[in-house]
């Protein structure tokens, strides 16, 4: 019998360096032998990337439940269509956001909290946890300062720096109350300085799984 692959994910807020350290974690899995399949979230499917515009997108008013649905239904599509098949054929995965970011942006952000959060994934039977999640995580200033480098904000990049601030309460919450899976990256360092923290919860983590 194949072993079951491995659930890596990558957290933050905008502009924390999920996307810069994704390529790390690749890279080294990589040297390690293992070959991921990397994706994200909102999207990974065909679905997923049709609803990630319209969350990304949309001109029309988005309520906070309505969007918190839109996540989820995207995670659904996702991990039936992707994340699950992969998993038990032995692939490993590595998702550039998945759940926390509901409870962080919709559980926090947008205030419905986190038994709404829970409740939705329970509902939608939704059980899947990460083995590791990497959460980045530094001032919201300085990550909205390298996202406005890049141009044009997005509908969630354009809200007040109160919404994020709860959001990376509720992340930080998350992190405190399972910190086994989720290891806390500063990530307003340098980038190998950011790096080097990667690489030592990822290698430990390697350690710990090899037995
Ligand atoms: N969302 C998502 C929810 O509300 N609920 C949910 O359930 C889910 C799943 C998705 C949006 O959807 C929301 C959250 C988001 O608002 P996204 O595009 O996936 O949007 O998320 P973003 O945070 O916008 O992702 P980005 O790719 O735009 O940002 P990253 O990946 O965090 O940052 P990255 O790596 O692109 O880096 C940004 C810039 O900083 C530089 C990079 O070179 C780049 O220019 N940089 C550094 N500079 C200096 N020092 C370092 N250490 C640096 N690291 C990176």
């Amino acid at each position: 019998m194949t072993d079951r692959g491995c659930f890596i994910t990558l957290e933050g807020l905008e502009g924390v360096g999920k996307t810069t350290n994704r390529e790390h974690v690749e890279a080294l899995l990589k040297q390690e032998g293992i070959s991921v399949l990397v994706t994200r979230e909102p999207g990974g499917t065909d679905l997923g990337e049709q609803l990630r515009h319209l969350l990304l997108h949309a001109s029309a008013p988005v309520s906070a439940e309505a969007e918190l649905m839109m996540m989820t239904a995207s995670r659904k599509q996702h991990v039936v269509e992707i994340i699950e098949p992969a998993l038990s054929r032995g692939q490993w995965v590595l998702c550039d956001r998945f759940a926390d970011a509901s409870f962080a942006y919709q559980g926090g952000g947008r205030k419905l909290g986190a038994d709404t959060v829970a409740q939705l994934h329970e509902l939608m039977n939704i059980h899947l946890q990460p083995d590791i999640t990497f959460l980045l995580d530094m001032p919201i200033a300085d990550g909205l300062k390298r996202m406005a480098a890049r141009g044009k904000p997005d509908r969630i990049e354009k809200e007040e720096l109160a919404f994020f601030e709860r959001a990376r309460k509720a992340y930080l919450e998350r992190a405190g109350s399972q910190p086994e899976r989720v290891k806390v990256i500063d990530a307003g360092l340098a980038l190998n300085a950011v790096q080097d923290q990667v690489s030592t919860a990822l290698n430990a983590f390697l350690v710990n799984h090899r037995g």
